[in-house]
């Protein structure tokens, strides 16, 4: 019998949230396994051992100096890239990184709207959107979001002027994404959202933990109705549960 897909990870992170939407609307079964980031649960050998007894490991490093930078715990840990949530099981396969998880599911099962097993060209398309995210939006989006939401939480000290810089980034990038990858397009691929727009999403929506003051999403119209399109869509509800409740106590 083939195994279920088994997803690890915390729905308060970003390229989590995004993994999970997308099983959750595409009805993909599978077994959401919780490692909770605030608990250092993403450093406990437990986690680290699933890697390691897997047959396959496949990490995609390219953005992981980024990454590291820009990590929550500054631990000793950060520098292996194999605790780092999400991941992926599959049998006897691991993988990591969450658009290399999100490209096998599609492929997997067929889910050709999101990521197409024949149309080159789409394909292209979404690896475009995917490729830019990690530094044309993500690294400024990470660091706004850890200054002005994570960082008063856990006491930590914010250095002024490289926020201010990476606020001036953000604005930058929200306003290429409006422009460029949306367009006057409904999703960054036409007419249906892909890949590109599920891991888009969830990082931009999670700016709503940044207070308006700083910074405001509505100043980009075309961004907040694909949010809104977005919103409605099977799956949200369940996959931003504690997205939801920890945004309504804020
Ligand atoms: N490029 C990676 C980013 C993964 C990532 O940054 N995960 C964060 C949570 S959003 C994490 O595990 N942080 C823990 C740490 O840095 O110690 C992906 O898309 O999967």
């Amino acid at each position: 019998m083939a195994s279920k897909l088994i997803l690890y990870g915390d729905m308060m992170s970003q390229p989590v949230r995004a993994v999970r939407f997308m099983l959750l609307n595409h009805k993909i079964p599978h077994v959401f396994k919780a490692v909770k980031i605030a608990s250092l649960e993403h450093l406990s050998d437990e986690y680290k051992r699933m890697y390691d007894q897997s047959k396959y490991i496949y990490i995609y490093l390219s953005n992981q100096s980024i990454e590291i930078k820009l990590t929550l715990l500054n631990c000793i840990y950060c520098s292996n890239p194999l605790h780092l949530i999400p991941a992926l099981q599959d049998g006897d396969l691991t993988l990591v990184e969450s658009h290399t998880i999100m490209r096998y599911i599609a492929q997997k099962y067929k889910l050709d709207q999101l990521y197409s097993t024949t149309d080159l060209i789409q394909r292209c398309k979404v690896d475009m959107y995917l490729d830019w995210h990690h530094l044309g939006l993500r690294k400024a989006s990470t660091m706004v979001f850890f200054s002005k939401f994570v960082a008063p939480r856990i006491g930590r000290a914010v250095n002024q002027a490289a926020l201010d810089m990476e606020i001036m980034n953000l604005q930058t990038s929200l306003s290429k994404f409006e422009s460029i990858w949306l367009g006057d397009k409904k999703f960054i691929v036409g007419d249906r959202p892909t890949l590109a727009d599920y891991s888009a999403f969830t990082e931009i929506s999670n700016l709503r933990f940044v207070p308006v003051e700083f910074f405001d999403l509505s100043k980009f119209p075309k961004i907040d109705a694909w949010l809104k399109r977005f919103e409605s869509f099977d799956g949200y509800e369940e996959s931003h549960l504690i997205f939801k409740k920890v945004l309504s106590k804020l």
